[in-house]
Parts: structure tokens; sequence; C-alpha cells
């Protein structure tokens, strides 16, 4: 950690009294003239950090910038030690968590970008990810899992996803099987798992879990394409203090909580509370097909009644004709009707 990151710590643990330049320096074993020097930069930033004479520095205002720092410590509290690192423009998080890994990345990590130029959705469609608005964040893990067993962490980050934003934001958070989260009608994150499988034997390199919340409507409105569909977790005027640090800690402590007990599938019931299309009727759409462009089969079979969200996370339906079936999302897409 920098200097400057643990200067910030310090202030941010204690904000109600004044921090001297001497006691930061004897804390952190730096000179203080470096801790001055930190203090500046801050302040560059926009922290707003007050300077009283004799009595020493206050943190009065944290701006909304990522801060890799104040969640590496937020995951540590939560006793989850894995490392942090925040950029300020990457093409895609998960693309970028690739590359170090073919440069020998090694450890868990996670990496957040207050920008994506080139964010990816599944498929090959883009994640729309403008500057300031939104958290763009991926986790690097070395799970011993199968492929097959991999797939369910998207399941698990969405569960996560949904419950920690219902306790920072009071909205009522759905998911639309298998990766979206919605909040009033509208889809304000998507996740995509990525992963690499040995061809020697099969097994299962690492994975990353890609997650994309758009936490305010972006300066200028959703583009054309996407204005329909997409939404944002906060639409009011609201205190913006820290608030994508905060989020993000939040979301990645719920991750990890589900992560740590796996094998317990905890996240289910969270997921299936959730669900939108449990009790609904969809139409089905194969992959390939955008909505519009399937015809019907011969069997009526491109709408159907949900029962359910089966323990593997498929989606347990029944045909107009009574029969019933599982579907995998590997295999295809829903709309709810
Ligand atoms: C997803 O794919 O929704 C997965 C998105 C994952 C984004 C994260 S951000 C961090 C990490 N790095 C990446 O590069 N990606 C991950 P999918 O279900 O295929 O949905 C894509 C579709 O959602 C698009 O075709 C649009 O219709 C719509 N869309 C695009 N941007 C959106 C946005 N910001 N909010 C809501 N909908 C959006």
């Amino acid at each position: 950690m920098t200097v400057k990151e643990q200067v910030l710590l310090l202030l941010e643990k204690q904000r109600e009294t004044a921090l001297s330049g001497e006691e930061l320096a004897q804390q952190l074993s730096v000179t203080r003239a470096s801790i001055w020097k930190a203090v500046k930069s801050l302040q560059k930033d926009g922290y707003a950090i007050e300077a009283v004479n004799n009595k020493g520095y206050t943190l009065k205002k944290a701006p909304d910038i990522l801060s890799a720092a104040y969640i590496e410590q937020s995951l540590k509290r939560a006793g989850i030690d894995i490392k942090v690192k925040a950029e300020r423009e990457v093409s895609s998080t998960n693309t970028v968590l690739k590359q170090y890994v073919s440069k020998g990345q090694m450890e868990d990590m996670i990496l957040l970008a207050e920008e994506q130029t080139g964010g990816r959705g599944r498929r090959g469609r883009s994640f729309f990810s403008p500057e300031g608005t939104g958290l763009y964040m991926s986790i690097l893990l070395h799970p011993l899992l199968t492929p097959g067993e991999a797939a369910m962490l998207t399941t698990m980050a969405a569960a996560a996803e949904a419950a920690a934003l219902d306790r920072i934001s009071g909205e009522d958070v759905k998911i639309k099987w298998v990766n979206d989260v919605w909040i009033r009608n509208k889809k304000i994150s998507g996740i995509l798992t990525e992963g690499s499988v040995s061809m020697e034997d099969g097994h299962l390199e690492y994975v990353i879990v890609g997650i994309g919340i758009n936490v305010y409507e972006p300066t200028g409105g959703f583009p054309e394409e996407i204005k329909d569909v997409a939404g944002a977790v906060f639409t009011n005027d609201i205190c913006r203090e820290n608030l994508r640090n905060r989020i993000a800690a939040e979301v990645l402590t719920q991750f990890f909580k589900y992560y740590q007990k796996l094998p317990d599938k905890e996240y289910l019931e969270e997921y299936r509370k959730r669900s939108i299309a449990i009790g609904r009727q969809v139409q089905i759409i194969a992959p390939g097909k955008e909505e519009g462009q399937g015809s019907e089969d011969t069997l009526g079979r491109d709408h159907a009644l949900v029962l359910g969200v089966d323990d593997e996370c498929h989606l347990l339906v029944q045909y107009d004709d009574g029969t019933t079936d599982s579907l995998s999302n590997g295999e295809i897409s829903i709309k709810i009707k």
C-alpha cells in the first residue's frame, strides 16, 4: 500500500478527531514531509482534508472515486484476505485479468476500473461502461471445481450482488435468470464468468467473475440501443460520498461469504427468492435467435411456465402440452412475458 493510501485509511478510520502530521508519520514510519505530500495529493484528487494549526488533519468529505485500499481493508475486516487493484481506465477488467494470468499472476485478486472502453457481455455482446457512474470489477479465482461446477459462480455472484444492493439501496432487487440483476423493471447489472480449462487433463485453471453495475444514471443518459432496458441502482440525487467503494465492498464481502461455503449452496435460497422468472410465462430464445426471429416450433415449445430453479440453476419449465423440461443457460435465454 502506498503512503497516500495508508494516510487515507487512517483519516477514514478517525474522522472526528484530528490526526497530526507527526502522529501519522510515526504510525506509518515515514517522514512528516511524505505525509504532507500524501495529504496534498489526496486534496488534489478531491478529498476535503482540513488542516488545523497545531491539531492536524481531518477528513471532511471523501469523493466518490474508487479506492483499492478502502475495499481491501473492508474485506480484511470481514476476514477476507485478497489483493485489490483499481485502475482509471481499462479495455475490460476481465480481459486485463486474463493478461495478468498470462504474465504469471498466480494468486486470487480483484481488479476494478472507473471506466471500461471495451466492456464485454456474453456471446460477444458489449457492456456499456462509462466513467464515474458504474462499478466494473472482476474477481480472479483458482477454485478446485470442475468447469461445470464453476458455472454456478455466476448464480452465486448474482445472489450476492442482489442481497448486497438491497441492503445498501433498500430497493427490491430481482434476478433474471441467469445473470442479470434488475431494479424497477430495468437491468442494472450483468455478470460475465469466464475461465480456462487445461487441454491436457481438463482441470479448471482459473475463473474470472466479472460484475458490472450501473450505480447512477450515466451523464447524458444510456445510449439509444439500451435506454429501454438499462437502469441504475440510484436514480435520485443521493449523497455519493464514498458510495461506489461501499457498494463494491458490500458486494464482494457477500460474494466471498458464499464462496467460502460454496458446497452448501446457501446462495440458492437468495437466488430463488429474487427470481423474476419463477411462476411466470416466458419466451424461450435459442442461441443466435433474437426476439421476434424465432418461429414457434412445431411442438409449440418456444414458451413455457417457469416452475422453479433447480440446484444446478437449471430452469424447470412446463410447456403447454403439460410436459416438463430442465433448461440450461448455455443453451437458451428467456424473455419474461
Ligand atoms: C452481461 O452480458 O450483462 C454481462 C456484463 C458483464 C459486465 C462486467 S463489467 C466487469 C467485467 N468486465 C467486462 O468486460 N465484463 C464484465 P449479457 O447478458 O450478454 O448482456 C449484454 C446486453 O446487455 C447488451 O447486449 C445490452 O443489450 C445490455 N447492456 C449493455 N450495457 C448495459 C448496461 N450498462 N446496463 C444494462 N444493460 C446493458
